[in-house]
């Protein structure tokens, strides 16, 4: 069901060759996604409603979704998943709060600062994907970060479900908690269009200076093509779950947690790190067993059997933190003895958890971390979504005239050595075209 691989002995060169992983074919999407992205940015919402009739099966004359149909939609919402929602909200709402940045200035030299502002992004279009993953959760995740950074404008998009509510609709658990999160401005747009649509924006919705939030692999191919026509947060591929584990962890949970993120996708990523080969025999069994009992059985049992997921032996926890390292996982699972000084010594993860009461369920839904994470191995340069993604630093540069003058020297040497000597004219020139000090 899940394959091993030993590295018991010595550790490879480079791990990242042997170790599992997909390839998600993001460049051949590009070709297919590249004149539908153009075709928005010539016809806009002309081109956005064809191919919505073509993808999702659904003609809108207008892609953006009533009021009333998003206040219907919380109005019908089970009660038992409301309070969860506003639950979760509220817990990512005290994590994301405290990642506000005050703006700091620095006294460079007499009479010289630098101010380092921190400013919102003015208009951020938010991606929540539909069709066999319909997450109100990540709405949650995409909006609180956006909404605590302070972002004026923000819009939701989502396809439309030919197949709940009217039909017409984007989800109605989505749009539930649009509504929850006093969201308003939400299309019933996905795909590379969703994308385009942000990017170049059209007559029905104002263009974005940037776009967060996963989708599929044309979501992900519209996203690298676009970039720099929008901001963008990171590609996001399928997702994954590492876990590190000796003798002391328990089968159970982490066959459990295995499985949880089996559970996302074909191709989602189930991997065990593990000093202790008797545990990886338990794991099996319950995987077998955990995996009859759950609900989605075909998928996970292909993601967990597919070339991404596999058992990775490791004599020690050294070895076991170079795997976990060397992957560089969305989400890592710390089940050892002393986890949280394991979890101190991890440089690359999305997200670690920490100990057994720490699955990544928690973080998908209730921890108040947040849940869209960098993948693919991105979590060696990147992090997850957080109010620092919707936010830039303006730095302010202040200097009076004596502290110009006591900088021309040096700025005019160094343009000098640039051969740009233009760059150290603008200086002298507020000093009759010398170098104070230096005279003529
Ligand atoms: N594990 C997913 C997030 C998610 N799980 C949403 C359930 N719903 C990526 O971090
Ligand atoms: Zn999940």
């Amino acid at each position: 069901m899940i394959s091993r691989i030993d590295l018991r002995g010595s550790l490879p060169g480079d791990l990242r060759d042997v170790l599992p992983r997909a390839d998600l074919d993001v460049e051949a999407a590009l070709e297919k996604v590249r004149p539908i992205c153009e075709d928005v940015r010539h016809r806009g919402s002309a081109a956005v409603r064809e191919y919505t009739k073509t993808f999702d099966g659904v003609d809108l004359e207008s892609a953006r979704v009533p009021a009333e149909a998003i206040g219907a939609a919380l109005e019908a919402l089970d009660p038992a998943v409301r309070d969860a929602l506003e639950e979760s909200i509220r817990r990512a709402r005290l994590v994301h709060r405290d990642q506000r940045r005050t703006d700091v200035t620095t006294q460079v030299v007499p009479g010289g600062t630098v101010t380092e502002r921190w400013v919102p992004v003015g208009r951020v279009g938010l991606y929540v994907p539909g069709g066999r993953a319909v997450y109100p959760s990540s709405v949650v995740m995409n909006v609180v970060p956006a909404q605590e950074a302070g972002v004026p404008s923000l819009a939701v998009t989502s396809p439309p479900q030919a197949d709940h509510g009217d039909g017409r609709l984007p989800h109605p658990a989505i749009l539930a908690a649009c509504a929850l999160l006093g969201v308003d401005e939400v299309y019933a747009v996905g795909g590379a269009q969703a994308i385009a649509m942000f990017a170049y924006g059209t007559d029905e919705c104002p263009r974005a200076d940037l776009v967060t939030g996963p989708g599929n692999v044309y979501v992900a191919a519209a996203k690298r093509l676009l970039k720099g026509v929008i901001g963008i947060d990171s590609e996001a591929g399928p997702t994954e779950i590492a876990i590190l584990a000796d003798h002391t962890a328990d089968p159970v949970h982490v066959a459990a947690d295995l499985i949880s993120q089996a559970e996302h996708d074909t191709l989602a990523a189930a991997v065990l790190v593990t000093t202790a080969p008797e545990l990886a025999d338990a794991v099996e069994r319950e995987l077998k067993a955990q995996v009859a009992r759950t609900r989605h059985v075909q998928r996970i049992t292909e993601a967990l059997a597919g070339r991404q997921s596999g058992i990775v032996l490791v004599d020690d926890i050294d070895a076991g933190l170079a795997v976990v390292d060397a992957y560089a996982a969305e989400h890592l699972e710390i089940h050892t003895a002393d986890a949280r000084q394991v979890a101190a010594r991890v440089r690359n993860a999305g997200a670690i958890f920490i100990g057994t009461h720490a699955p990544v369920s928690l973080g998908d839904y209730l921890a108040g971390s947040n849940h869209v994470l960098p993948t693919g191995g991105c979590a060696c340069h990147s992090s997850g979504l957080s109010v620092q993604s919707f936010l830039r630093g303006i730095h302010v540069v202040e200097y009076d005239r004596d502290a110009l003058a006591e900088a021309t020297a040096r700025v005019v040497a160094l343009a000098e050595a640039e051969d740009l000597p233009a760059h150290g004219a603008a200086l002298k020139a507020r000093f009759g075209w010398t170098i104070p000090g230096e005279g003529r």
